[in-house]
């Protein structure tokens, strides 16, 4: 769609009035502004196993060399180019997409389909699972507003165990639930194998004055460098969910590949499954490639999209309670320190929503000096940023752009190939590479 084109970052970094310009128009087709049911404008995504776990540093701790810092990297721009890879049809939202040790990807459309990536000369795909035929192995997962098929990763260990894992929306005979599903790859690319090892996380069954049944279900799925899976769940449009430490929405819950409590949780609430909590519809949840440090982005009501770098049991500050009214939009603060004292401030925000959705950190030698800057990606802004950090990863230092963004981005995953790859909210994969 468009040609390489070369974007050193300082050229980028000249352009901060253009794209703030256009950030401004862009939220009005942001539904999240609480003006529309279909608040997806905001929702936001993330990437796949090479995040954590399968980065070329991740070695399981994940932290050698954590006083050191990062090693060197160039000092010289890359140039960026944008490649084409799949287009489905624009009725697609593509949530999520997860390497495979040969290369290939898993991907999910939201609607309710598995598909299998496959890359080379002419990239094609191929369906894995479609939910919606009695007995299939998706059975119980529906769509509805922003909900239904939405994370996707793969087990550090897959090619011993061919085990992938899905986080969906379920309804059993009306009762509707968010959960994370366990499953066998066969080798003829069936699912098969079941086992649902999280259950019960928050739904919003019904429309309220704000938003459509279905909202804010979080949804991005990764194992960490600790080999343990971490969710990033939503509030439902809730005004105690996101302090309630019995609800498993608007938290970061971190379980084994069984489901059962990580080792070390911070023991919040009777599950033992909430490693941090206090957030609105976070999307993107990444870890950092050579500390292993936690970083989340999440969408703010038309304020203040927010990244934050968290520790376990850190209180994002999102509370939207109003005497038990649902206070989320209308300038909520997206860190309420009054209110929750405790509050981890944010690394960074947009100070203007413009629906803050996955992130990853970069990671490569083609990168050069973008090498371990953190990729955000934005549905109603249309965007990718990209932040740098001073050594200690507490100050951002450096925000950049990608060139040549115009969709709703869902998803960003590194590529086993050093390119990072990009899914959109109009059916289309595509990924930049770096030189
Ligand atoms: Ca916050």
């Amino acid at each position: 769609m468009f040609a390489s084109r070369s974007a050193p970052l300082a050229l980028l970094l000249a352009l901060p009035l253009v794209f703030s310009c256009e950030s401004a128009l862009k939220t009005a087709d942001d539904p999240d502004a609480g003006t529309s049911p279909g608040d997806d404008g905001k929702d936001g995504g993330g990437g796949a196993i090479v995040d954590g776990g399968g980065s070329p540093t991740g070695d399981g701790g994940g932290d050698a060399g954590v006083d050191a810092g990062p090693p060197p990297r160039s000092t010289e721009d890359p140039t960026i180019s944008r490649e084409p890879v799949l287009s489905i049809g624009g009725g697609s939202v593509i949530w999520d997409l997860a390497f495979l040790p040969d290369g290939s990807a898993l991907f999910t459309v939201r609607g309710g389909a598995v598909r299998k990536l496959t890359l080379g000369n002419t990239p094609s795909s191929t369906v894995v699972a479609n939910a919606g035929s009695a007995g299939n192995p998706l059975a119980g997962l529906f769509a509805e507003g922003q909900s239904g098929l939405m994370g996707v990763a793969v087990d550090p260990a897959f090619a011993t165990n061919r085990r992938v894992y899905l986080y969906f929306s379920h309804d059993a005979n009306g009762t509707k639930d968010n959960r994370v599903v366990r499953y066998r790859l066969s080798a003829q690319d069936t699912l098969t194998d079941r086992t649902d090892i999280v259950t019960g996380i928050s739904y919003k069954a019904a429309a309220t004055s704000v938003g459509g049944a279905g909202s804010h279900s979080g949804g991005r799925l990764r194992f960490g460098p600790d080999g343990m899976l971490y969710l990033t769940t939503g509030d439902n449009h809730s005004a105690t969910i996101p302090q309630n430490v019995e609800a498993l929405g608007s938290k970061v819950l971190r379980f084994t590949t069984d489901g059962a409590p990580a080792p070390g949780n911070p023991n919040i609430g009777s599950r033992n499954l909430i490693w941090s909590l206090g957030f609105r519809n976070p999307q993107g949840i990444t870890f950092h490639p050579y500390t292993g440090a936690v970083f989340v982005s999440e969408h703010g009501p038309g304020n203040d999209d927010e990244v934050t770098k968290l520790t376990a049991g850190a209180n994002g500050g999102w509370n939207p309670n109003n005497g038990g009214q649902y206070n989320g939009y209308n300038g909520a603060l997206m860190t309420d320190t009054a209110a929750v004292a405790s509050a981890v401030a944010p690394i960074w925000k947009h100070d203007v929503s413009n629906g803050m959705s996955p992130c990853t950190f970069l990671r490569g030698a083609s990168w050069k000096s973008w090498d371990y800057r953190l990729a955000v990606g934005f549905l109603g802004g249309r965007k990718i940023q990209l932040l740098d950090f001073d050594a200690s990863l507490s100050n951002v230092v450096d925000v950049g752009e990608f060139p040549d963004v115009t969709e709703r981005v869902r998803s960003l995953v590194m590529g086993p190939d050093e390119k990072l790859y990009v899914t959109t909210d109009s059916g289309e994969i595509f990924r930049f590479r770096a030189q």
